[in-house]
Parts: structure tokens; sequence; C-alpha cells
């Protein structure tokens, strides 16, 4: 038996009732989400006959979520963060704004804090002895590709594991390993030694990777590093970089790879390149 109320005058009174509609205090704002949101929400219980067991499972799936701390999680792995992105980047195209360097997805791993040094900086604590050393600078550009002295470059990534250091559930990383703000040098320049970093997977186990299994998926992104470049009167920048011939580089569980997100790696293993802290070195 299939029966559908949703267009019935008195559920969507009581759809009103629920978000508020009919009262005049609270906010205006938040009654009109709620309101649509629990819509689309009575109509989907409608249309697809979700069963009380089915919805009550849907219930106790949340309070685990939220327990575990992965509703930043589920939320990349659901496709929002990257809709949320593609919308800001849509707006940008409409007013004629080009990102030379594309934004992706910050994720929910970003901790503020993290120890800060001008020009240079090394991530690592040296404590992943399975690393291999990786260098990477470049140069800050404003809108008119002018070098930006003072930018600030946060950068931070996972072990040769796929741990990130105040997330680490082995409990072996010192906080902030892996996470450092780079102030740009006075040609706007930046550099900084680290390790390879290897790819995430979600906890094995979790509420996260539950919905995904059910769902004929799986957790995994390809080996990344998160920035934010920023400065006084201009715009934050979110992004990753992908390490190059990463296997998941185009089957990535948060959709954060994008083309110009893929940089040359090179591969070296004279002297010069242990001489990571040189600033004016073959790297800088
Ligand atoms: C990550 O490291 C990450 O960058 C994202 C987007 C989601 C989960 C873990
Ligand atoms: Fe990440």
């Amino acid at each position: 038996m299939t029966v559908k109320i949703f267009d019935r005058p008195d559920v969507q009174e009581f759809l009103k009732v629920v978000s508020g509609l009919d009262k005049a205090d609270g906010n205006p704002r938040m009654k009109e989400i709620i309101h649509r949101l629990m819509s689309d929400l009575f109509k989907a219980i409608d249309d697809l006959n979700i069963t009380p067991d089915e919805y009550w499972t849907g219930v106790a799936w949340l309070n685990d979520l939220g327990a575990a701390g992965q509703a930043g999680l589920i939320s990349p792995g659901l496709g929002l963060d990257h809709f949320i992105d593609e919308r800001l980047d849509a707006i940008d195209a409409a007013m004629g704004i080009d990102n030379p360097t594309p934004r992706t997805i910050e994720g929910p791993l970003y901790v503020a804090g993290a120890p800060e040094s001008t020009g240079f900086a090394r991530l690592d604590d040296g404590s992943d002895t399975d690393g291999q050393t990786l260098i990477m600078h470049g140069v800050v550009h404003d809108a008119d590709k002018k070098p930006m002295p003072g930018a600030k470059v946060e950068v931070w990534h996972c072990d040769t594991r796929g741990f990130y250091s105040h997330f680490d559930p082995t409990g072996k990383q010192a906080p902030f390993n892996m996470r450092r703000t780079i102030i740009a040098d006075e040609n706007g320049r930046y550099k900084f030694q680290s390790i390879l970093p290897s790819g995430y997977g979600v906890p094995p186990g979790s509420p996260t990777e539950h919905l995904l299994s059910a769902l004929g998926r799986h957790g995994q992104r390809p080996a990344h590093i998160h920035f934010f470049i920023s400065a006084p009167g201009h715009r934050k920048l979110t992004t990753q970089i992908n390490i190059e011939g990463d296997p998941l580089i185009n089957d990535d569980f948060a959709y954060a790879t994008r083309d110009g997100l893929v940089p040359r790696v090179v591969e070296r293993n004279d002297e010069e390149s242990i001489h990571a802290n040189n600033l004016n070195g073959p790297f800088a």
C-alpha cells in the first residue's frame, strides 16, 4: 500500500508550523532554509515510501556521525564541498574573474595556529622516516600578476600512513607536525621542505565508511597538500595540489582534483637537493 500525503493542505500547513513560519520570533533566513529542507525531506519520505525502519536507521546513523565528529567528512564525500566550490567558480565566471590557480575544497582537517616563519619552513619534524624528501617553492602573485611580499601561505598535509597531526588515531604525532605558515619573502617567494605524503582514507569502521560502502564507493583520496593563501585586502584562496602519478588522482572520494592543481614533480638524487633550506639554491 502506498499513499502520498505531501500535497495535503494540512501537511503543507504543518511544514510551516515546524519551520516557525507562523511565528514572529526567530531568524527569517533560518526559517526559509529549514522550511525548504524539511519540505524536501517530507516529500522524499512520501515519494520513496521510506519506511519507519529506514528512517530510524538514518537517525541512528546521524547520531553516530556526530559522535565521531564526521559531519565534515561525509560532506565532501557526498560532493557538497565540491558543489559549493562549483557555485563560487560560476559566480567568479559571471563577474569576469579569472583564477589562474583554481580553488578546491578545504576538507575537515585544517588546524589554526601553526608555527610561522618567513620565506622558508620545514613542515615535518623528521619522525616519519618512511617519507621521501619533498621540496616545493613558488611565488605568490596578485590578480595583476605582481609578486606579493608578506602574503601568508598556510600549508598542511598527512604523513606516509595517511594520518594528519591532531587527528592521528595512533597518537604518535606532535602538534602541528606537517602544518606551517610561511610568510612570502621580499620577492613574494615561499619554499618548504617536507616529506611526500601518502593518500588519505576515511577511518575504517566509521559511519562515513559505512555509508560510502552502502553506496558501493570507497573513501580514499590521492596524495595531496592543502593550502590557504591570504593577504590583507585580498580574497583568500583555499586550494590543494595533487602528487602527479597517484592512481587515485581522478578517483578522489572528495572530488577535489582539478586541472591546474597537479604540478610537475621532479625526482632528484644529487647533493644540491639535500640542501633544501638553501633559499638561494637551485630550488629558490
Ligand atoms: C582529507 O585529508 C581531506 O583533504 C578531505 C577533503 C576529506 C577528508 C580527508
Ligand atoms: Fe587532506
